[in-house]
């Protein structure tokens, strides 16, 4: 038979299965699922955590979603991505990466969610897997934090265009203005540093005072970019301390991140972000990471959580490539 003159010619040996990133399950960057965590063996553990009560426009119950979503894009290498910057491959093989699905909500019961939450996040912890949670509004962080207890003592890292330091509004304690003030009341909790701060949220010039007097440094963008940027900045993590890292998407500029509650202009760009948590996770140990606020709805063409869940790829790839190097990958030790 006549060939086609678009005929492409492949060897048998040459064919592969392509998994593309219209194909297939949606697990976060297409990586296995464990839905029994009893049995989870991996270096990294992805968990949903779609809670929501936020103070303005709904949707960010959706990030997970959103998110899973948009990690297919990063989705082509299952044996790992080369990495052009450091001429090296990244995220191969034996690193593992799992997503062990979503925290199970019960809708409108705050307290059972959270109770979730932290029992879900503590698991992944006793199972010697740092987990990586996709929210929800920012008041997943307070369970998230409970639940990184024996991780700890550990130093925090916020990226977001709001302080979160709110004590309460009208009683109630366990907003999304408040995930920072309460981190700072875990006992398991040391240093702190505030990045991105700029945005007209619920704290006040007190709540600014209560979180310098507790030690945190707050870093507008501005007050980033006359110290001599995100490079200056990182010089101020002390080396090989515990990090977590908890990331509000409308720490971004609102260019980058307009697919959310509160998008906020003046924020940082990509690249300050990538470098940052690539600063953070080569000098120090990232224990855990949190990205929240991503809500899909306001985010038509899919690039704020597109932004988002890159973000998360370069976090992993680094943290991992510094353990690889370590032999501490779970794949190594054994
Ligand atoms: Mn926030």
């Amino acid at each position: 038979m006549a060939r086609s003159r678009y005929h492409v010619c492949v060897e048998e040996q040459e064919k592969a299965k392509l998994d593309l990133p219209f194909v297939g399950i949606r697990s976060f960057g297409k990586y296995p699922v464990c839905s029994d965590l009893d049995k989870l063996d991996a270096d990294v553990a992805i968990v949903g955590m779609p809670y929501e009560a936020t103070q303005y426009r709904p949707g960010a119950k959706m990030g997970p979603e959103g998110l899973r979503n948009a990690s297919m894009l990063y989705s082509f290498g299952l044996n790992g991505v080369y990495d052009q910057v450091n001429d090296e491959m990244i995220l191969t093989p034996p690193t593992r990466i799992v997503d062990c699905g979503d925290v199970d909500m019960v809708h409108g019961d705050l307290v059972q969610c959270f109770e979730n939450i932290e029992a879900m996040v503590s698991k992944i912890v006793a199972q010697g897997a740092v987990p990586i949670g996709l929210g929800g509004d920012h008041a997943v962080s307070i369970p998230f934090g409970y639940g990184l207890e024996k991780a700890g003592p550990f130093n925090v890292v916020q990226v977001d265009a709001h302080l979160d330091w709110c004590d309460h509004r009208s009683g109630q304690r366990f907003g999304n203005g408040s995930p920072m003030r309460r981190l700072a009341e875990m006992d398991h909790v040391d240093k702190m540093w505030q990045i991105g701060i700029r945005g007209i949220g619920s704290s006040r010039k007190h709540d600014f005072e209560d979180a310098r007097n507790y030690g945190s440094q707050i870093v507008s963008p501005e007050d980033m970019r006359s110290m001599g940027g995100v490079e200056a900045l990182i010089e101020q993590f002390p080396k090989n301390e515990r990090y977590y890292i908890t990331f509000d998407i409308d720490g971004l500029d609102i260019t980058y991140a307009s697919g959310t509650g509160t998008p906020s202009p003046g924020g940082l760009t990509y690249d300050e972000v990538r470098k940052l948590f690539v600063g953070l996770a080569e000098r120090g140990d990232v224990i855990g990471m949190d990205l929240v606020e991503v809500a899909p709805c306001y985010d038509p063409n899919g690039a704020t959580a597109m932004v988002g869940a890159r973000l998360i790829m370069d976090l992993l790839g680094a943290m991992l490539k510094k353990k690889e190097k370590l032999g501490l990958l779970k794949g190594q030790m054994k």
